[in-house]
């Protein structure tokens, strides 16, 4: 599988030795990069960057909010040079902790405005590499095969119907989940929030640890529905999956997927180097290859068209430095953990 995506992939790399970019074949070296998009993508990264620079890329993969709490016990002694991809909030939090290094990118005017902002408002010790919308999947044989709706609303899914028939993810381990909750404090204030997760959790069936894994497990009949980005549903129906996504109508909240230099990184020139290659249109390209439809970041990126059109969605407007800011993330995941998630379901 991964054989066959690399294709393209090293098309694509090859056309940026082409062009010229940072990436000089057998630079040699090596580079540590926490990645928190799927495998497939890491994977690609690893594989192209690797065979185009000679740098050897070491990978850990890992969700947003386990990679922020290996760079926070690392912080005395960082293992890793780059942080590549994950919700952005904490990175956003990773750089008020000092964990990230500032470094202000030339290739910054060629970003969507979205990204841009990103990188201001943390000092520039983050940038976006490409943003997605939270939604639902849903398996639509087992919703058939159930006789229930596909829920359309937040509010549906408090419905008794879908009783330990939703996924979502735990907060605490992820970043997905905490788009979850800080989206719905945006749109209704914190009580009312509050009020709604307290309702929803009667109807979780598993809080998973990582935000991906509850729609893999509608995908695969596990569940009926899941709380996830809705880019990474077509991956799955690609695959051959009974999976569908919508945004619910009340409105949503975005990630801005992020990636960061770690303070202290041993590699920093290497470092430097792929952050630059990963800002490129044909690198950020290699997410769709991955089938991970994000919308990238580099505005001459090809925008695939499995990625969510966002003109059809109806977004909050979503504050990123108010819930990427440390205080608040670890106040609102706490408040998750004693008032929701110690209720009996
Ligand atoms: O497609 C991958 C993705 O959905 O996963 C990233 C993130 O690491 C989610 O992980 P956690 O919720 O487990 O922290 C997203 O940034 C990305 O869009």
């Amino acid at each position: 599988m991964i054989r066959r995506h690399l294709a393209p992939a090293l098309a694509g790399a090859a056309l940026l030795l082409a062009l010229g970019t940072n990436a000089r074949a057998q630079e040699g070296g090596q580079l540590n990069i926490i990645c928190s998009v799927q495998a497939e993508w890491c994977n690609m990264i690893q594989t192209v960057y690797g065979r185009t620079t000679g740098v050897k890329v070491n990978m850990s993969l890992k969700g947003s909010g386990e990679a922020l709490a290996q760079l926070i016990a690392e912080k005395a002694n960082p293992k890793t040079d780059i942080w590549f991809g994950g919700t952005g909030d904490p990175h956003l939090q990773a750089a008020e902790l000092g964990l990230t290094l500032e470094y202000k990118s030339p290739s910054l005017p060629q970003l969507h405005a979205w990204a841009q902002q990103q990188a201001q408002q943390s000092g520039y010790k983050t940038v976006g590499i490409y943003s997605g919308p939270l939604g639902f999947g849903y398996n639509t044989e087992l919703l058939a095969k159930k006789k229930l709706p596909v829920p359309r609303s937040w509010a549906d899914l408090l419905k008794p119907i879908y009783k330990n028939e939703i996924q979502v993810a735990n907060p605490a381990s992820s970043g997905t989940a905490y788009t979850m909750i800080a989206t719905l404090v945006q749109l209704w204030g914190e009580d009312k929030a509050f009020d709604y997760l307290k309702a929803l959790h009667k109807n979780i069936q598993t809080y998973t640890r990582s935000g991906t894994g509850p729609i893999k497990a509608v995908a695969r009949g596990e569940a009926s529905v899941s709380i996830s980005f809705v880019h990474d549903g077509p991956g799955e129906a690609l695959q051959g999956f009974p999976v569908a996504t919508i945004t619910p109508s009340e409105g949503t909240g975005a990630e801005i997927g992020s990636m960061s230099i770690i303070k202290g990184a041993r590699n920093l020139e290497a470092a430097k180097k792929f952050y630059e290659w990963a800002l490129t249109a044909p690198a950020q390209e290699l997410g769709a290859a991955a089938k991970q439809f994000q919308v990238p970041s580099n505005k001459s990126a090809k925008v695939d068209p499995h990625v969510p059109d966002f003109k059809k969605i109806k977004f909050i407007d979503y504050d990123y430095a108010k819930y990427g800011a440390s205080a608040e993330r670890k106040r609102l995941i706490g408040k998750w953990e004693k008032d929701v998630n110690s209720l009996p379901r």
